[in-house]
């Protein structure tokens, strides 16, 4: 794997921003390749990168279109042969073939993650050189998330998501060219532990090199507050300025490679003193107790899709702030480098999730959860070792690029797969491993749990350090007017959690009810915005009697777009804000309870 870390520019690395307009083809025959398109695209048309290609056009088959597809571009490189020349795309979703002046660069599975190549031994210095990119965005059992195809009579192809939300696709992250040292900074760990003054940060550097390592400390003012020779060793910070929630303080980690009073590579990285741990059935954060009040969120939003956008997550960090939340899960998915970022600065924490989701073999898991007709053989398919192959590489991914961010606070590894069979446990347990592995940090691991993994039928709770349950009484379960039985039915399965955790926290991933921004009814009917009030209202009625309940993310933050049918109305409508941002009555609700939560 080459280094994740984010590109940065100083005397030793440059970067340069390969966002713009593309050229794009169809390929919907997938004979591409052995037409020579990676040696320039016969017939295409202009497209923005970064963007989901989806919601851009008029045509319904463009965007539903489901199978290959090219991009290409071409870059100007000058003579500097010292350095590496590395092309980075922050994901390509769901999988890519690069080509560099017609030769394969590269191939990668997976649509979250950034895919880095060195391209040196490819490129031509001092002339245009051209990059092609082979996307393709089919589901199957064996890709993260899970789905599969659908060939309508006309031969033509649609995804099918075993998952809730729209299969945007194509480059919607940022492209980078890069330019580093031969040898280079590969990647670096932090591990802190804090004592009533000062803070010990714990560091090892990985380089591709064997020259010595200089790591160097400095706060906000630009004062060196602490520094240490060698790749592994320790920094010491009297009186550290904390990271806390609505306080996203960052120090500068300085991390070089010398010889002599020479730089060879230099990497400027951002660095939040904060702990993170789960003790004593509590969230500890900085030692102290924190309840996590937030909501599930999508990288979605009008026309733009899934593509990240930087005046989006600001108004939604804004609106997180406005409505006293602290935390987010990145469901389903891990998103755009730049969301923890921002969080590291807004001191807002984040639940980072791998896109282990569809992981059960139904077209509408998220409703036929509640109905107990899931499938149980998923993880007994004859696909399975390719799968979690496919789970292990996206959570190692995952970890290595976000383990940095003082934001996150925990990783999830799946959302509502079936957990009740013995099969899922033994698909799990090495993840959960993998990922203890891979964090030096040693954060909270947990996953999502569907309604049907109860206290009495779920397996897999003890892998988790906190436990996550999505939950729907009064939405998927008795709605409208049972809506007092939802409670009883709720309360029935707490207390069933309450006997078998123990003490360890429980914390609600998803709980949420469907509500039109433009129905009002009284008394309230299922749809209308005083019925999610009134929703909202039992369940934290329930939450705050059970005081192992250590957190509650409401689904979603926002309208989003799904797939179509009849259980959706042009998408997924659980958002406490519309799809543009603006709030439904229950924000207000919110913002007052989590004043004082
Ligand atoms: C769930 C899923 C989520 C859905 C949600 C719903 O349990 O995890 O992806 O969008 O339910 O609204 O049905």
């Amino acid at each position: 794997m080459e280094s994740m870390l984010f590109p940065c520019v100083n005397a030793c690395r440059s970067c340069f921003l390969l966002d713009g307009l593309w050229k794009m083809q169809f390929d919907p025959e997938g004979t591409g390749e052995q037409e020579n398109w990676q040696n320039g695209l016969p017939d295409s048309f202009s497209i923005p990168v970064p963007a989901s290609f989806s919601d851009l056009f008029t045509d319904a088959r463009i965007r539903d279109y489901c199978g290959d597809f090219w991009y290409e571009r071409s870059f100007y490189l000058d003579n500097d042969s010292s350095r590496d020349v590395i092309l980075r795309f922050g994901s390509i979703t769901h999988r890519a073939v690069i080509y560099i002046n017609g030769t394969e660069a590269g191939r990668h599975e997976g649509g979250f993650t950034p895919v880095v190549l060195n391209i040196t031994p490819l490129v031509r210095f001092d002339a245009r050189n051209r990059i092609s990119v082979r996307v393709n965005n089919k589901l199957n059992e064996t890709s993260l998330p899970c789905g599969a195809v659908k060939v309508l009579p006309d031969g033509r192809k649609l995804a099918a998501p075993y998952f809730d939300f729209f299969n945007y696709s194509g480059i919607q992250r940022s492209v980078y060219l890069l330019r580093i040292p031969k040898e280079s900074i590969i990647d670096y760990d932090t591990r802190i532990s804090l004592t009533d003054d000062r803070a010990e940060i714990q560091y090892s550097i990985k380089t591709s090199g064997t020259h010595e390592c200089i790591a160097e400390i400095f706060d906000r003012k630009g004062s060196l507050v602490a520094e240490s020779a060698g790749r592994e060793g320790t920094l010491v910070i009297e009186n550290p300025h904390l990271w806390k929630v609505y306080d996203g303080y960052l120090y500068t980690l300085v991390i070089r490679i010398v010889d002599g009073g020479h730089d060879i590579d230099k990497y400027p990285a951002r660095l939040g003193i904060r702990t993170i741990e789960v003790r004593d059935g509590k969230i500890l954060l900085n030692n102290e107790e924190i309840y996590l009040k937030g909501y599930g969120k999508h990288e979605d939003f009008e026309v733009i899709g899934r593509t990240f956008s930087y005046p989006v997550a600001k108004r939604d960090f804004e609106l997180m702030k406005w409505s006293n939340a602290n935390c987010f899960r990145t469901s389903h998915y891990p998103y755009a480098e730049e969301w923890y970022q921002m969080a590291d600065e807004e001191g807002i924490l984040i639940i980072d999730e791998v896109p282990a989701v569809g992981m059960m073999r139904s077209l509408m898991n998220f409703a036929d959860a509640g109905k107990g007709s899931e499938e149980s053989y998923f993880f007994n398919a004859p696909t399975v070792d390719q799968l979690q192959e496919n789970h292990k590489t996206a959570l190692r991914e995952m970890i290595t690029r976000d383990k940095n961010h003082p934001s996150v606070i925990a990783f999830s590894i799946f959302n509502e797969p079936e957990t009740t069979y013995p099969s899922a446990l033994a698909y799990f347990r090495p993840l959960f491993s993998l990922a203890r592995e891979l964090d030096v940090q040693n954060r909270p691991l947990t996953g999502a749990l569907l309604m049907s993994s109860r206290p009495d039928t779920d397996l897999t709770y003890e892998l988790c350090d906190f436990v996550s349950l999505n939950r729907y009484y009064g939405w998927y379960v008795a709605g409208g007017p049972e809506l007092m039985s939802a409670e009883d039915m709720f309360r029935r399965e707490m207390d069933g959690w309450k006997r078998v955790l123990q003490g360890k926290p429980l914390i609600f991933t998803e709980f949420g009810a469907d509500t039109s921004a433009y129905e009002h009814k009284l008394p309230s009917v299922m749809w209308s915005q005083e019925y999610q009030n009134e929703y909202y209202e039992m369940n934290f009625r329930v939450m705050d009697s059970y005081d192992f309940i250590k957190g509650e993310l409401v689904w979603n933050f926002a309208d989003f777009q799904t797939t179509e049918g009849v259980m959706r109305v042009n998408g997924n409508k659980k958002g406490i804000f519309t799809r543009n941002r603006q709030p439904k009555d229950a924000a207000f609700l919110l913002k007052k309870r989590w004043e004082n939560k």
